[in-house]
């Protein structure tokens, strides 16, 4: 059964390029609650760990590389069937696959530099809001 949370950062470039607003506008009139939310930037260690199940990818060590390049902005989401509703809100991974109206067809410059990450699961949603916050960050 789905759970009602994901997990999501505003990668680098969005926060660079002044994004965070417009961004958080189309979370929340998709009907997404804010449970937690953090300004940070992640360590190479930090973004290493995160991505570990992609360290075996060609693109491994470019992701990591950006995504402790700068700070980011690192949120728990709440909304039925978060996962998946948040996975069609941002798109397809490369933006020039992706949907019309979607945040990485309007703010991702590269499949690298895509604006946005959405969990994949359940399991990795809790994972990954836990890897960025304690429990007394959620609410
Ligand atoms: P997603 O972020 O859509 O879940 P993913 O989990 O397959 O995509 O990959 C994680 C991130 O790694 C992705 O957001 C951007 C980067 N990435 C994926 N494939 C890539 C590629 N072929 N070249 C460069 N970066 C890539
Ligand atoms: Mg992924």
């Amino acid at each position: 059964m789905a759970t009602n949370r994901t997990f999501t950062m505003l990668k680098p470039d969005s926060v660079e390029k002044g994004h965070i607003g417009a961004i958080l506008e189309k979370i929340n009139a998709a009907g997404f609650r804010i449970a937690a939310m953090k300004m940070t930037q992640m360590t190479v260690a930090d973004a290493k760990a995160f991505y570990a199940v992609h360290s075996e990818r060609p693109f491994y060590g470019e992701l990591v590389e950006f995504m402790s390049s700068g700070p980011i902005v690192a949120a728990i989401l709440e909304k039925n069937n978060a996962v998946e509703d948040f996975r069609v809100l941002i798109g397809a991974t490369n933006p020039a696959d992706a949907a019309e109206g979607t945040i990485r067809k309007l703010y991702a410059s590269s499949m690298g530099e895509n604006a946005v990450h959405g969990s994949d699961s359940d399991e990795n949603a809790a994972i990954e809001g836990a890897f960025h916050f304690s429990g007394r960050e959620i609410f």
